[in-house]
C-alpha cells in the first residue's frame, strides 16, 4: 500500500526537532513492504496538495509531536491542533476516502480528543509500529478503521525498530539545527506528578541492543554531517544502569560522537561524566524540576535538592555544561519555597537553569486527577487547549517579580522562556548549531 506520512510539527523552539516519531512508523511500514513517503512541515518544499495528487497515497499517517509549547507565559502556547485541522481539511478536499489516521506524542496523550478535532479517522495512541502496520492490513481487507487504537507499549526493547531516516529531511535538520536525533530505550518508571513520560513509554524500561544503536550513530555519521546526536530517551541515565553499558560499549567500539540526552540528578557521579565525555557527552539536560525540597516532594521527585547540586558538581568537574529545568508554581509552592528555592539555585556552580512558570495539566497524569480534586479543572475538560496548575498560596505577578529579581544580572538563568527563545533565535542567525544553550554557558565563561 502506499502510504503518506505527514509531520506536521511546525515549532522551531528551542530547535526544530527532527520528527524520529515518523521515521519509526516509516521504518516499521516499510519492514511489512509498504511504500512510505514522508513529508515533514518545516522542510518540504512541495505544497501539500502537490504531494497528494503525485503520490496518490491509499492512507495518510499524521504525527503530532506538540500540542503546544507548555509555556503559560506565551499567549497563544503555540497551540498546535488547528495547523492539523486545517491539513485535515485538504486531505479531504484533494483526496476524498483516503483515510487518515493519526499518531505520535500529542496524540498519545489525549487521542480521543484530538482525533474529533482534528476530524480524523482514526488515533493511535502509543507506540506506533504495530497498530499502524495492523490498520493497513484493516483498510486493505475493507475493514472500518476503529476511532482510538490504544496501542499501548508493548514492543520489546529488541523489537523497538530503528527508524527509517528520511535523507531530505536529515539534511533539512543537519542545516537547520545541526541536531539530529536517536533513541536508546523507552519507558520512565518515576512517578513525576505532572509528567506524561510513563503513560507515553510504560513505566518499565525497554532497551534497544547497545549494537543497534551503535549502529544508528554510523550510520548516521556516514549519512550526515551534524552538529549534535540527542537521545531522546525520556530518562537517559536509567537506574538499572543500562545507559552505561551502551556507553561502556561506545568506548569499545570507538564510537565518538558529540552528544547530549536528559539526564535525572540522582546518582549522576563524576566519573559517569567522565566516562560519557569519551564518547562526545558535550552537555546535560537535568529534569530537576523544582527548586527546594517541598516542592521536589510535592512534583513527585525521588531526590533532593543536594542531590541535584551533585549532579552540578559532577559536571563542573567535568567541564560538562549542566542545565536545570526548573518549574515553578507547582503544587504546595508558596513563597517561601520559591524564596528557598532561589537560594538553592544562586549557590549552584556555573550552569544554566531554564524555569517555567506553571505546570501544563495533561490527561492521564496524577496532577490531573489533583486538579480536578482542588477544582482547578472540572472532570469533562479534556485539556486540549493550554490549561496549567499554579499554586492557589502564591500569585503569578509574585513568582514572577522574584525570578526576575533574582536572576538579574545572570546570564546563565534563561527566563521567561520566551526570552530564552529569542536568545537561541540570535543564536542560530549567528551560524550557531546544536542545542545551543550550552553555548551560552560557553560564551559565558
Ligand atoms: C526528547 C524530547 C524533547 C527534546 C527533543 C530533542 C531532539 N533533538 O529530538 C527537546 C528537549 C528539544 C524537546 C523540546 C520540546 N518538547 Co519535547 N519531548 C521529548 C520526549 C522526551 C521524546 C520525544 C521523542 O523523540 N520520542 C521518540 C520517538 C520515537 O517517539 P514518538 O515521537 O512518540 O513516536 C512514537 C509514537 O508516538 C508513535 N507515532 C509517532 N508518529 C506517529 C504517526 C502515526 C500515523 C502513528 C500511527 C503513530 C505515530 O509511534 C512512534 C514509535 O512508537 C517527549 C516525551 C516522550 N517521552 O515521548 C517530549 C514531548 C514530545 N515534548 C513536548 C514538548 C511540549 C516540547 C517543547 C514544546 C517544550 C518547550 N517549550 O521547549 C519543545 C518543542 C520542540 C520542537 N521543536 O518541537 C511534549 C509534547 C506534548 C505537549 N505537551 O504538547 C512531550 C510529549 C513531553 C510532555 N511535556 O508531555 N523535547
Amino acid at each position: 500500500m502506499r502510504v503518506l506520512l505527514l509531520a506536521t510539527n511546525k515549532e522551531v523552539e528551542p530547535y526544530p526537532t527532527y520528527p524520529l516519531g515518523m521515521s519509526v512508523v516509516a521504518s516499521a511500514l516499510q519492514q511489512h513492504g509498504h511504500e512510505v513517503l514522508q513529508a515533514d512541515f518545516l522542510c518540504h518544499t512541495k505544497p501539500l496538495q502537490t504531494l497528494l495528487h503525485q503520490f496518490l497515497p491509499q492512507m495518510i499517517g499524521i504525527s503530532i509531536r506538540n500540542i503546544d509549547n507548555v509555556d503559560m507565559l506565551t499567549p497563544d502556547s503555540h497551540w498546535a491542533l488547528d495547523a492539523v485541522k486545517q491539513v485535515v481539511k485538504i486531505i479531504r478536499t484533494h483526496t476524498p476516502g483516503v483515510p487518515i489516521i493519526l499518531g505520535g506524542p500529542a496524540v498519545s496523550i489525549m487521542p480521543q480528543a484530538i482525533c474529533d478535532y482534528c476530524q480524523a479517522d482514526c488515533a493511535v495512541a502509543g507506540e506506533g509500529e504495530l497498530s499502524v502496520t495492523a490498520l493497513v492490513q484493516r483498510i486493505e481487507q475493507g475493514l472500518p478503521l476503529p476511532r482510538v487504537v490504544i496501542s499501548g507499549t508493548t514492543l520489546s526493547g529488541a523489537s523497538i525498530s530503528a527508524p527509517s531516516f528520511d535523507p531530505t529531511l536529515l539534511e533539512y535538520y543537519a542545516q537547520a539545527s545541526g541536531v539530529v536525533n536517536l533513541h536508546t530505550k523507552r519507558g520512565c518508571p518515576n512517578n513525576c506528578i505532572y509528567c506524561t513520560y510513563p503513560s507515553l513509554e510504560g513505566k518499565t524500561i525497554r532497551t534497544r541492543e547497545p549494537e543497534a544503536v551503535i549502529e544508528d550513530i554510523r550510520r548516521l555519521q556516514s549519512t550526515i554531517s551534524f552538529t549534535e546526536l540527542f537521545f531522546t530517551d525520556s530518562v537517559f541515565n536509567d537506574t538499572e544502569g543500562h545507559w552505561l553499558t551502551l556507553v561502556e560499549m561506545m568506548v569499545q567500539r570507538n564510537i565518538v560522537v558529540p552528544w547530549t540526552a536528559f539526564f535525572q540528578p540522582t546518582g549522576l557521579e563524576r566519573d559517569h561524566i567522565a566516562l560519557c565525555k569519551a564518547t562526545g557527552l558535550k552537555a546535560v539536560e537535568l529534569g530537576t524540576d523544582a527548586c527546594a525540597n517541598i516542592t521536589l516532594k510535592a512534583m513527585g521527585k525521588n531526590f533532593s535538592f543536594a542531590t541535584a547540586h551533585k549532579a552540578t558538581e559532577s559536571c563542573v568537574a567535568e567541564n560538562i555544561p549542566c542545565c536545570h529545568f526548573v518549574i515553578v508554581g507547582g503544587p504546595g509552592e508558596t513563597k517561601e519555597s520559591l524564596r528557598e528555592g532561589l537560594d538553592n539555585l544562586n549557590k549552584l556552580p556555573p550552569c544554566l537553569v531554564m524555569p517555567f512558570l506553571g505546570v501544563r495539566i495533561l490527561p492521564g497524569t496524577p496532577l490531573h486527577s489533583l486538579a480536578i480534586r482542588h477544582q482547578v479543572i472540572t472532570q469533562d475538560n479534556p485539556c486540549l487547549l493550554p490549561t496549567y496548575y499554579f499554586s492557589p498560596q502564591l500569585t503569578q505577578e509574585e513568582a514572577h517579580t522574584m525570578l526576575l529579581a533574582s536572576f538579574r544580572g545572570n546570564r546563565l538563568r534563561l527566563y521567561p522562556p520566551a526570552a530564552a527563545a529569542q536568545k537561541m533565535r540570535a543564536l542560530r542567525g549567528l551560524g550557531y548549531r546544536g542545542i545551543l544553550w550550552d553555548t551560552l554557558v560557553h560564551l559565558a565563561r
